[in-house]
């Protein structure tokens, strides 16, 4: 475990040097791996906990006293502005990219209250340490497609937001505070507005890997049926690697601005679970039962991606879209049930990506 003393004394002058808040959790873990392959140094902020949550970068960590180490792990907490303002400080770097949040929607109902604090309030902490200190550092906030709520799709950067969940009135809230940070102090504040993006190392309670992990798990005979929600909400489902590449792209402008990010196609949960089972010669609805726990509250029914400025600005145009996304997803999680994957899946990888930045699913 590489975790960096909160002093400057080893820090040197460095013009490549991020940090990312959120560096252990999906999104995280990929944009370390992909700004390492471009060489930089990269400095994540991650919690203390009592099990090790340090499994999606495990493959990349090395000992700090291992010369050319370029990645370096700082305990902190995004409540805590104190030691927020200290990791700063003492990093200095040319860029922040904002990933850290209470993420999970359902959940966000729950706990309403740390949701703001975590998604929202905490965006402000940190504006506020640049807006004091340092007005050169290029700041990227993770919004959300889930701003948008009931807006009708597709939706781009002009469409209203009518969030739709406590984690989506906490990230209109950051969003708007970035907006205000860049218009009136001047700081390059962004909004990536990215519509949901999946992967291997999706976290296990939302819809898409919930689905991919149940069907190895019933493949190797471990699981026996899935329980989910509403099916018939509309999302637009993107490859996570290439999401992160959009992030570090959208902190390339002249300008800071603000970009939508998705695939442009909209597909149901149901038809992502009924994709996935066939993928592996099965019908769904032999193995599905409906649990009314996992409905929401409100429900955000359709999001679609209209990309139309970021294709146009920095030619965003993504390589994997949903029977792609989903083939992928399955054979990874084939293999972490230690069953043979079909291969399908590794093979689109392996095609389309052939110099790959990310070295393990
Ligand atoms: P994720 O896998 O849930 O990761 C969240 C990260 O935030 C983890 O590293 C987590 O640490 C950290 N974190 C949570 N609470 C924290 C706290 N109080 N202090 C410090 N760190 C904390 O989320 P993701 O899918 O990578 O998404 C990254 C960001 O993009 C999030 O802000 C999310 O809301 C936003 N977003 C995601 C999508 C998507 O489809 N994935 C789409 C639009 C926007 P632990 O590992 O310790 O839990
Ligand atoms: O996978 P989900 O939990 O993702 P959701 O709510 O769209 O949010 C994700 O994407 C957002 C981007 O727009 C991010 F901002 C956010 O941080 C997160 O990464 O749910 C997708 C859909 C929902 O309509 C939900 O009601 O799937 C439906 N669903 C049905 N059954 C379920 C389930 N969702 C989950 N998590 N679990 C179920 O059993």
């Amino acid at each position: 475990m590489t975790i960096e003393q909160n002093d400057d004394s080893e820090m040197e002058v460095n013009n490549n040097r991020a940090l990312i808040t959120g560096i252990t959790g999906q999104d995280g873990s990929y944009l370390a791996e992909y700004l390492l392959s471009l060489g930089y140094e990269v400095h994540g902020i991650i919690r203390r906990a009592s099990t090790f949550n340090t499994s999606r970068i495990d493959h990349i960590l090395t000992d700090p006293h291992t010369p050319g180490t370029r990645l370096f792990l700082h305990y902190g907490d995004l409540a805590d502005s104190e030691q927020l303002s200290n990791i700063i400080y003492n990093v200095q770097p040319q860029e922040i990219y904002h990933l850290a949040a209470q993420s999970h929607v359902r959940v966000s109902f729950d706990i309403p209250e740390y949701t703001g604090n975590i998604s929202g309030l905490a965006t402000t902490r940190i504006l506020e340490m640049l807006r004091r200190s340092s007005r050169t550092i290029r700041f990227y906030q993770a919004s959300s497609s889930e701003l948008f709520g009931s807006s009708s799709p597709p939706q781009n950067e002009k469409t209203s937001f009518r969030p739709r969940s406590p984690y989506a009135c906490a990230k209109a809230y950051a969003f708007s505070m970035t907006v205000n940070y860049r218009e009136g102090y001047h700081l390059f504040a962004t909004n990536g507005i990215l519509f949901n993006h999946e992967s291997p190392r999706r976290g296990e309670i939302f819809v898409t890997r919930k689905i991919t992990q149940a069907l190895a798990r019933i493949l190797a005979k471990k699981q026996e049926k899935i329980y989910l929600g509403n099916l018939e909400a509309k999302r637009d489902w993107g490859f996570a690697p290439e999401y992160v590449e959009a992030m570090w792209k959208i902190l390339r402008n002249d300008e800071p601005q603000d970009f939508v990010i998705g695939t442009g196609q909209g597909h149901t949960v149901r038809e992502f679970l009924e994709s996935a089972f066939s993928y592996a010669g099965l019908d769904y609805e032999e193995y599905l039962e409906v649990d009314p726990r996992y409905f929401r509250p409100t429900e955000v029914d359709v999001v679609i991606a209209d990309c139309t400025k970021a294709r146009t600005k920095f030619g965003w145009n993504p390589k994997i879209q949903f029977d792609d996304l989903i083939k992928i997803m399955v054979d990874a999680d084939m293999r972490a049930s230690r069953l043979r994957p079909i291969g399908e899946g590794d093979e689109i990888i392996r095609k389309k990506f052939p110099d790959r930045w990310w070295k393990v699913d």
